[in-house]
């Protein structure tokens, strides 16, 4: 059986204030015509469908015209689960009418689906909290997925019923996969995890990224989970949460990051992006290929000293997002500023920087003011943080929930 394993799709991000619906509109179509070309038999989405809680209604649309369109009227698998990014009953919510086209969404670990059987052949017959087993029309063997959407340490403690909340999380999630790769992963089938988490081999860091991808790493508590864990009997494990694609481990079998579609930051800059193409059999080791996506504007940091080749080169690559900064001795004037932008459509940030020796460091130039009341420093301190975001209004009535307490 042929499986297509994607991952981190963010639906809704913007980059800086710039909206990316278009492009992922683009890599999606292309994702969807790389399905139906190589006729896979599943897909599986690792989570971080979308960018925030409160997805706008365009991408929740695109969402459902592309699950609907990975589907193939059934004849392909579509599985989906949440990532730290997703509200996992928004992920789960229209699971009913997803099942009449053989698209299976988890919110949660726990999350148990109902079996079900569509007319061509595509069923599920076996479900436990976080496993399902699906026939699938075209193949024999049945495939098994063990789920496990993102859920902070103690909710996921909660969820598995673990008594002791003071077991590490790699020993509850080792022995809660354990039991399910023990009770139905059999050599009949081929098996899979799939989990959107954080997962290194033992004895390896990350080489780059780390500053950009902190804060992803370690909210929650959701800290790296190793290789090691994952049973024997699995013939692939799918992950989501890193953007970047990379293979954790081989052993005991391929455990692999899709990588994001499109490049959502610019420590992704120079990233290819990929879905990944797996064929499995029961009792046979499978086969990986990785699929370049050529879809999504690149994006580049890029420093000029003088307003007119900074003009020229953006005149020249109309089509990226741009990072610029601008070195002089002096501030960069109004003028100046409105030439730059209206030279290019793509300007993400234009981070004015100052000649050394003129001031000490650029950090005694970024002073806080601290006369500033507390949501407004919190304000500038999400934008420094998030490439110039502004943080949404839910989050806001968090932080003033949180300072009145
Ligand atoms: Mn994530």
């Amino acid at each position: 059986m042929k499986i297509l394993h994607t991952a981190d799709w963010h639906l809704g991000k913007h980059l800086g204030k710039q909206a990316r619906l278009a492009e992922q509109q683009k890599v999606l179509e292309e994702i969807t015509a790389i399905a139906a070309a190589e006729e896979v038999d599943a897909v599986l989405i690792a989570g971080d469908i979308f960018d925030t809680f409160n997805p706008s209604i365009e991408a929740t649309a695109l969402l459902f015209k592309t699950l609907k369109a990975l589907s193939r009227e059934g004849a392909c698998a579509v599985v989906a689960i949440a990532g730290n990014h997703d509200s996992p009953d928004r992920i789960q919510a229209p699971e009913v009418l997803a099942r009449e086209c053989g698209i299976i969404l988890f919110g949660y670990p726990y999350t148990q689906v109902q079996p079900f059987s569509l007319e061509n052949g595509l069923a599920v017959r076996r479900t436990d909290k976080g496993f399902v087993e699906l026939t699938l029309p075209n193949s024999d063997a049945p495939l098994r997925l063990i789920v496990t959407p993102y859920a902070n340490e103690q909710r996921l403690k909660t969820y598995l019923e673990v008594t002791n909340k003071e077991a590490p999380l790699k020993e509850v999630l080792q022995s809660h996969w354990q039991r399910l790769a023990d009770q139905y992963c059999d050599g009949a089938g081929v098996n899979m995890l799939m989990a959107h988490l954080f997962m290194l081999k033992k004895g390896e860091t990350l080489e780059e990224d780390l500053e950009e991808e902190k804060s992803i790493l370690y909210v929650g508590g959701s800290q790296a989970l190793f290789s090691e864990m994952v049973p024997a009997q699995l013939h692939y494990v799918a992950l989501g949460h890193l953007h970047r694609h990379f293979f954790v481990d081989q052993s005991p079998c391929p455990i692999a990051y899709s990588s994001s579609p499109l490049a959502y930051s610019f420590a992704e800059a120079n990233q290819q992006k990929y879905v990944l193409l797996i064929e499995a059999t029961p009792q046979q080791p499978v086969t990986c290929k990785r699929l370049p996506l050529k879809s999504g504007k690149s994006l580049q940091r890029v420093t000029f000293e003088e307003v007119e080749k900074a003009i020229a080169w953006l005149e020249a690559h109309p089509d990226t997002w741009v990072e610029l900064t601008m070195v002089s001795d002096t501030y960069l004037s109004a003028k100046d500023r409105k030439r730059l932008y209206k030279a290019h459509k793509g300007i993400v940030s234009l981070v004015p920087s100052f000649k050394e020796g003129v001031l000490p460091t650029q950090n005694a130039w970024r002073k806080i003011d601290l006369t500033k009341d507390i949501e407004t420093l919190f304000v500038d301190f999400f934008k420094y943080k998030n490439e110039q975001q502004t943080p949404n209004k839910p989050l806001l009535e968090v932080f003033k929930e949180v300072i009145n307490q």
